[in-house]
């Protein structure tokens, strides 16, 4: 189902067992183009691998992992040591903490660099991140398509969003026990998409 556009930024987008909540301008359309140039520049990317049946396949985009010293994150079976905030980093943690009434120790980066680049269904229910974390996941770039989709009830249909840039989607409650959550692959051409999503890991 495609959710129609919508203005209430608190309003729950989720029918039941969590909260999603969507808004288009946490960041300027200008603001937004420069943080993509300088995060796309300045940010230390790499491409993990991660086991799949005992072979190592590069996943379909490029990561990287910031947050407080000794922060460490377990994701996918790889092991990220944070590297330490940077200006512009700070900045946009700031506006995420002010709009969200949370704090957050870190963040993971992903880089789509066009189309092909994705990410399948998954939920941030690792250990570390607590019961009923708070996520708060920035867009930057390229408008992609989000899904969410219930893990256990199949009568409730799939729901997407277009993320658009500089945009905020906030994931709480018991939304990563219940529902898993992907970007999707694209054929139409276009260019690279920056997420950040800001998370607090307490253990
Ligand atoms: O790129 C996105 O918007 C989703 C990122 C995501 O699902 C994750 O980092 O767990």
């Amino acid at each position: 189902m495609r959710l129609p556009g919508f203005t209430n930024t608190e309003e729950n987008l989720l029918p039941k067992d969590g909260i999603l909540t969507y808004r288009p301008d946490l960041i300027d359309p200008v603001g937004a183009g420069d943080y993509l140039g300088t995060l796309t520049e300045t940010i230390q990317w790499s491409q993990p691998s991660i086991n799949f049946f005992g072979k190592l396949i590069p996943v379909p985009r490029f990561t990287a992992w910031y947050g407080d010293a000794g922060v460490v994150y377990t994701y996918s079976g790889v092991k990220n040591d944070p590297l330490p905030w940077t200006k512009e980093l700070l900045l946009i943690k700031k506006k995420v903490e002010d709009a969200s009434g949370t704090k957050f120790n870190s963040v993971l980066l992903n880089l789509y660099r066009n189309g092909n680049d994705h990410m399948s269904w998954h939920a941030d229910d690792e250990k570390s991140l607590g019961e009923n974390p708070v996520i708060a996941s920035v867009s930057l770039g390229e408008v992609r398509k989000f899904g969410v989709k219930h893990r256990y009830d199949k009568d409730l249909e799939p729901l997407s969003l277009e993320l658009e840039s500089g945009s905020l989607v906030l994931m709480k409650g018991e939304m990563q026990e219940f529902w898993h959550h992907r970007i999707y692959p694209t054929k139409k051409p276009m260019g690279p998409r920056i997420n950040l999503t800001f998370r607090k890991v307490i253990s």
